[in-house]
């Protein structure tokens, strides 16, 4: 069932439900804009409309939109994608516009907004557009608000932007796999002041989680907890670009959480407050110093601070294993058994077998065969040698004399002489042990005995 008469007469209408939009009025949509390269895109200045300061969407890019009429016109198309993950792995994702994410909207604070959006999934979909106060039969909601677009159709939805902030849009149709298929986009209300909130650079990035067999190039979309793959903007590290500062600016960086599970947030060598929320703004005097702020599943959170600190600081999801790409799942732990003699006699029957992590897990320096189109575990090359990480990690730049606007990677950081920790030749301090700690005998006997059973405990028959 459609709205084509409501949305005919709609400008009568007092609320005006998502609506088809007829072949007629199809020939006139605005133009929809495609972008495949997977780097950053510089930031878009405003054309028509008021004056802003555009964001920077990590490793992707910001929806151009025509001016009709006092409307401000997107066109989103939702398609199949092929996304690079990083360097050696690509992904069949779904998105908008040729990439997932879908790319970023940005409007002013009372813009009027129109957005067509077209179905190229074999499945019907929505948009959802989360987080902003719209009338209900706008709200993107399948079965609730409005019906589902079906493939081929294309839908129009209008509102009014009414309050600045940091929201997203995602399907609110088969959303388990649809979001599970990179399908999401960010979503930025200027104020209708740019002088207000405004900062020297302004970093937009969505979380995404997929899980993608090594070897495979389609999520699986039925997973609910144990992905393998933990993204920012659909790329893993050492496939996102750092974000850059000059000393001394100040800099939003607005995360938004579609994942299915929470992510802590953390910056190296600055504190930071959070300065908005799903809601708004947060007044100053409820603001509070941090280094790690959590983003729930389907939070926004903009956390601001003054880079002040020069160097290459580490930015990242502070869960281990979200630092991490494919493969470090059902490996047991290793550290202290010994494999003497064992390798060997493996080796004899299974040539090239290795043992893995009997000193630890450190597999950053390891050259093993992959399977194809799959990325190492832990990578990343540094000027101090391999980083060790992957997933959701990227760096932030902070440099003297970078000028507002240069987005370009000025290299790795030349530490000023002595500031860099080095290894200690003299004379060491002694290093007292924890009263009545145990020392374990190095790599000798090594018995195996589970937390919780008690010394004599374990002896009794
Ligand atoms: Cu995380």
């Amino acid at each position: 069932m459609t709205n084509r008469r409501s949305f005919l007469t709609g400008a009568g209408a007092t609320m005006l439900g998502a609506s088809l939009v007829s072949k007629a009025g199809a020939a006139s949509l605005p133009e929809a804009h495609v972008h495949t390269s997977s780097a950053t895109a510089a930031p878009l200045a405003p054309g028509a409309g008021r004056p802003y300061n555009p964001v920077v969407t990590l490793n992707g890019w910001t929806l151009p939109w025509r001016m009709k009429d006092g409307v401000k016109e997107f066109h989103l198309v939702a398609e199949p994608v092929v996304r690079e993950l990083a360097p050696g792995m690509q992904a069949n994702l779904w998105g908008y516009n040729g990439q997932s994410p879908g790319p970023t909207i940005e409007v002013v604070e009372s813009d009027r907004v129109r957005i067509f959006v077209t179905n190229r999934l074999p499945e019907h979909t929505s948009v959802h557009w989360h987080g902003q106060l719209l009338p209900c039969g706008m709200d993107g909601v399948t079965g609730l608000t409005q019906p589902g677009i079906g493939p081929g159709k294309t839908f129009v939805y209008e509102f009014v932007a009414r309050h600045a902030g940091t929201f997203m849009y995602h399907p609110h149709a088969d959303e388990m796999q649809q979001m599970a298929m990179g399908m999401m986009g960010f979503w930025v209300t200027h104020p209708k002041n740019p002088r207000q909130h405004a900062v020297d650079r302004d970093y937009v990035m969505l979380l995404q989680s997929y899980d993608i067999d090594p070897g495979s190039y389609t999520p699986r979309t039925n997973t609910m907890l144990d992905f393998n793959l933990w993204a920012i903007n659909s790329r893993v590290f050492p496939g996102l670009d750092p974000m850059l500062a000059g000393l001394g600016e100040k800099v939003r960086i607005r995360v938004g959480n579609l994942t299915m599970t929470n992510h802590p947030i953390h910056l190296h060598g600055h504190r930071f407050e959070v300065a908005g929320t799903d809601g708004g703004w947060v007044p100053k005097s409820a603001r509070w110093p941090e280094v790690t702020t959590d983003v729930a599943v389907g939070q926004m959170r903009a956390i601001e601070f003054v880079a002040d600190a020069p160097g290459d600081w580490a930015f990242h999801c502070h869960k281990s294993h979200h630092t991490m790409n494919a493969m470090g799942h059902d490996v047991p732990t290793l550290i202290g058994v010994d494999h003497r003699g064992v390798a060997e006699k493996i080796n004899r029957l299974v040539p090239g077998y290795m043992v893995m992590g009997d000193k630890g897990g450190s597999m950053g320096d390891m050259k093993m065969a992959l399977p194809e189109n799959t990325l190492p575990m832990m990578s990343g090359d540094g000027p101090f040698g391999n980083l060790e990480m992957g997933g959701m990690f990227t760096l932030l730049k902070v440099r003297e004399g970078l000028t507002r606007g240069d987005y370009r990677d000025p290299g790795w950081y030349r530490h000023p002489p002595g500031s860099v920790a080095r290894e200690w030749s003299g004379e060491l301090l002694p290093a007292p042990s924890a009263p009545g700690a145990a020392r374990a005998p190095a790599s000798e006997a090594l018995e195996v005995r589970k937390p919780g059973a008690g010394h004599g405990a374990a002896h009794e028959h």
